[in-house]
């Protein structure tokens, strides 16, 4: 069954979205580096990659389905941030919102009794919970070493441990 042409608009508007998260995380990542933060600077760059991972997820799905994938315009990110914590402040907002946006498409999907958009869903909606999970912990480890340099230090070494592992998404 050919995908609807709601469905078809969303999944585009969802790939942008993904393609803009990856653009602000790419920012953080950049500003890290500027700051000499390498640990700090590779865990974005990471989560950057995981971003174009979901993007393409999208992009592979609808073209499976028979949709039109349109690329939209990114818009331009936040440049600077005053330290970790306020990167992590902002991924936890921004990654609440992405939630909500995979909520919608999700029911929209049943909305639309489209089962095969709901099976594909679900893997986003699980990645949600992760995500939300994995960067309020650290946002929580964060506060906690602020004022402690040498907590910080071996936290934001940490951090840099994290290796890109190419989602099988769907
Ligand atoms: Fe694509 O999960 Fe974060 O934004």
């Amino acid at each position: 069954m050919a995908i609807s042409k709601k469905m078809e608009q969303a999944i585009n508007d969802q790939i942008n979205a993904e393609f803009y998260s990856a653009y602000l995380y790419l920012a953080m990542a950049c500003q890290a580096d500027d700051m000499q933060l390498k640990g700090l600077a590779s865990w974005f760059n990471v989560q950057y990659q995981e971003e174009v991972a979901h993007a393409m997820g999208f992009v592979n799905y609808l073209q499976e389905r028979g949709g039109r994938v349109v690329l939209q315009a990114i818009e331009q990110p936040r440049v600077e941030w005053p330290d970790a914590v306020a990167m992590f402040e902002q991924t936890c907002e921004h990654e609440a919102y992405v939630t909500s946006r995979i909520n919608d498409l999700a029911a929209l999907a049943v909305e639309e009794k489209d089962f095969a958009a709901t099976q594909f869903l679900n893997w986003y909606v699980k990645e949600q919970v992760e995500e939300e999970a994995t960067a309020a912990d650290i946002l929580g480890e964060l506060r906690l070493a602020k004022d402690a340099p040498g907590a910080m230090l071996f936290l934001l070494r940490e951090l840099g441990t994290r290796t890109f592992v190419a989602p099988v998404i769907g």
